[in-house]
């Protein structure tokens, strides 16, 4: 099914949903992570534009839940928007992207590694990693919203304003999607109080994103504010499951 949607997209969505799925198939022991069977494939109406969504969600021995979705909003707004969350006891940092294509134009394209530790800093392993990359200039660069203090130093948020600039944006993400791949696979789990840290991190990451009026409008509209609600804490933006109280004698 995401198969159909992902074809009628734009370019640039295809090609980084593609590339997504290929790194971590590539670096990660992928296996399905069920979400609410409602809300795999769901269709509402915007403004007399149909308004789809399709999901498809992973996770790994580090990650929670891998999700990728992909919306289109009739002929005007196409829509990639990915989250990785790792598994509480991994403190490594939450590696989000979003693409909005307006006809034909991107508007946004953000990809970022977002730090999860209380002083909201990125280990020196990620950030030795991230600075051997290349960093491209972009001639479009946007500020962040204000509850955009959840990004790194590394975040990257432009419009890419032709071809080539977009073919940078892919390749970004896809290296920062490997270099997190590659990071999270040797990292060794924590517990206790560093686990309690990791889970306050992606709760308040969470937090924020939810204060994003810009997709809250986009799925209000089409399915109303309660569902949008369900939607945003449960399938964009869950919060990580709670500790058990009980530790193993
Ligand atoms: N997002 N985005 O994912 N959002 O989900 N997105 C927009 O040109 C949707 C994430 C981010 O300037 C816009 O301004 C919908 C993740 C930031 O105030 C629209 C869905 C990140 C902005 C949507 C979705 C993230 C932004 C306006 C569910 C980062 C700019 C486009 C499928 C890791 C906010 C524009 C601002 C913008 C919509 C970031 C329409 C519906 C994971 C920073």
């Amino acid at each position: 099914m995401i198969a159909s949607l992902r074809s009628q997209q734009h370019r640039l969505i295809q090609q980084l949903a593609d590339s997504i799925e290929e790194t971590w198939h590539r670096h990660l022991n992928l296996s399905h992570y069920g979400l609410p069977d409602d809300l795999g494939y769901v269709e509402g109406r915007l403004e007399g534009e149909k308004l789809a969504i399709e999901n498809r969600c992973y996770q790994s021995p580090e990650f929670r839940k891998m999700h990728l979705e992909l919306a289109k909003v009739g002929h005007s707004l196409d829509i990639l928007h990915c989250v990785m969350f790792p598994r509480s006891n991994y403190p490594i940092p939450m590696f989000g992207t979003d693409i909005v294509c307006g006809r034909s134009q991107i508007s946004a394209a953000i990809v970022d590694l977002s730090p999860t530790t209380p002083d909201l800093t990125l280990s020196d392993n990620y950030r030795e990693a991230l600075q051997a990359l290349s960093s491209p200039d972009f001639s479009q660069v946007r500020d962040l919203p204000d509850w955009g203090d959840i990004f790194s130093e590394f975040c990257l948020f432009v419009r890419p304003s032709n071809n080539a600039e977009a073919t940078l944006f892919l390749q970004q993400v896809t290296d920062y999607l490997t270099v997190h791949c590659q990071q999270a696979k040797a990292t060794t789990p924590v517990s206790g109080d560093r686990e309690a840290q990791v889970r306050a991190g992606q709760l308040y990451y969470c937090t924020k994103q939810r204060q994003n009026d810009k997709t809250r409008r986009v799925l209000e509209k089409a399915f109303g504010e309660a569902w949008t609600e369900r939607y945003m804490t449960t399938v964009l933006f869950d919060l990580p499951p709670q500790p058990t109280d009980i530790e193993s004698p």
